[in-house]
């Protein structure tokens, strides 16, 4: 039994289609139009492949091979980040769906179900569909979500979904079997060591928090810059020093200001205020609470060196999560079965596998990306290396329904 590598592509391509952008890769954020689009591309493709399929109170969109007994979970998320690659969640779900097609028939002591989760990437939230399913979203972080209030409730509506019925998507952990998730390493580690399979071990924690510095708008002109709460300044300042914080003083550790925006935003203003968009992830949970005060305590210096006040919200929070050694020893034996070298490794990258564990059982494996790009539309992988991730998660798959 293997996956059909050439009908795969087949359906890869048709999926990076939907939200092309003209650089090769796919701009499908969460619960806009584009990735509504490529949901249902993947309910009729499994409708007429004969497969069962589901929508969740959640959003989250299943293809489903019935079986009496527990479901072993097969997934990754359809939603993108801005600008973003055709590789990184899509090729988790395709893969998903091709497992499903080829067990087909075959009598299993679980169901399986491929499944595409709602807002992994954190346009709107972050792991919204996920943490649903393990029935741990947070009412405070849909209270105050990383994409804001208003995106949220505007993709809820889009998408026919109800804030208040989100919570009914929890799955009894006793009802699941297990999870098993395909998807790009997003880094080097497997291009640089030659290795076409990555055992994941477990996965970074992150936390991200929306700072405003507040100074005081003024005549670009007319106001001498030793009278200036220069609010962008302050906000460039804590930029630099996060950089130099980490690097320094946390190796192996990340922090990133993803996006900075100053108000009013004219070249003859001195900008009043600032927002950042600040993002840090370590593979250690001591080690995050250490990071975190580090760079909040640098926000601070740098507001008050410029006289501005800062407001400081926690709008994400994921733990470090390790995956389970019995599903690594599942995907490690199916990728020795088939003759491909795999090394064990952490992820630096988030994914809803870490939401998923932890209710039942999970593990990913990972293919090479060319160069460690992601989160770009120059992301790619080799088929070849999409086929080879492909099998072994059907192999894994089998070896967990049987265990
Ligand atoms: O941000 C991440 O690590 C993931 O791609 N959502
Ligand atoms: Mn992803
Ligand atoms: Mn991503």
């Amino acid at each position: 039994m293997q996956i059909d590598g050439e009908r795969m592509r087949e359906d890869f391509d048709a999926l990076a289609a939907i939200g092309a952008t003209a650089a090769g890769g796919v701009d499908r954020p969460s619960l806009g139009e584009a990735h509504l689009a490529a949901r249902r591309w993947f309910l009729e493709r499994a409708a007429a492949a004969g497969l069962a399929t589901r929508v969740d109170a959640a959003g989250n969109h299943s293809a489903l091979l019935a079986a009496d007994g527990p479901t072993l979970l097969l997934g990754s998320h359809l939603d993108s980040v801005p600008n973003g690659g055709r590789y990184d969640g899509a090729l988790g779900v395709v893969a998903a769906l091709h497992v499903l097609l080829a067990v087909r028939g075959t009598e299993l002591p679980v169901a399986l179900e491929a499944i595409d989760f709602t807002d992994e990437e954190g346009t709107l939230v972050g792991l919204l569909g996920s943490e649903a399913l393990a029935g741990t979203l947070a009412r405070e972080t849909l209270r105050a979500p990383r994409g804001g209030r208003d995106a949220l409730l505007a993709g809820l509506a889009r998408a026919g979904l109800r804030e208040d019925e989100l919570a009914l998507a929890r799955r009894d952990p006793e009802s699941l079997a297990g999870y098993l998730e395909l998807h790009i390493e997003q880094g080097p580690v497997l291009e640089r060591a030659g290795v076409q399979i990555g055992v994941v071990t477990t996965i970074v924690g992150a936390r991200s928090y929306a700072l405003v510095f507040r100074g005081a708008a003024g005549h670009a002109g007319t106001t001498p810059m030793d009278a200036r709460r220069d609010a962008g300044l302050a906000a460039a300042a804590f930029v630099v020093a996060a950089n130099e914080l980490v690097v320094r003083d946390f190796p192996g550790c990340v922090a990133t200001i993803g996006d900075l925006h100053l108000e009013p935003g004219a070249y003859n203003v001195v900008p009043g205020s600032a927002r950042v968009a600040l993002e840090f992830r370590s593979g250690d949970g001591a080690e995050l609470e250490a990071l975190e005060t580090a760079l909040l305590d640098a926000a601070r210096r740098e507001a008050d060196a410029q006289r501005t006040e800062l407001e400081i919200a926690p709008v994400g929070r994921w733990k470090p999560t390790p995956l389970d050694a019995g599903v690594c020893d599942a995907i490690e034996n199916a990728a020795a079965a088939l003759g491909l070298e795999s090394l064990r490794l952490r992820s630096g990258a988030g994914h809803d596998a870490q939401a998923v564990a932890g209710v039942t059982p999970a593990g990913m494996i990972f293919v090479p990306s060319v160069a460690g790009l992601s989160h770009d539309p120059g992301e790619s992988t080799a088929w070849e290396d999409c086929v080879n991730g492909a099998n072994v998660l059907l192999g894994a798959a089998l070896r967990l329904a049987c265990r």
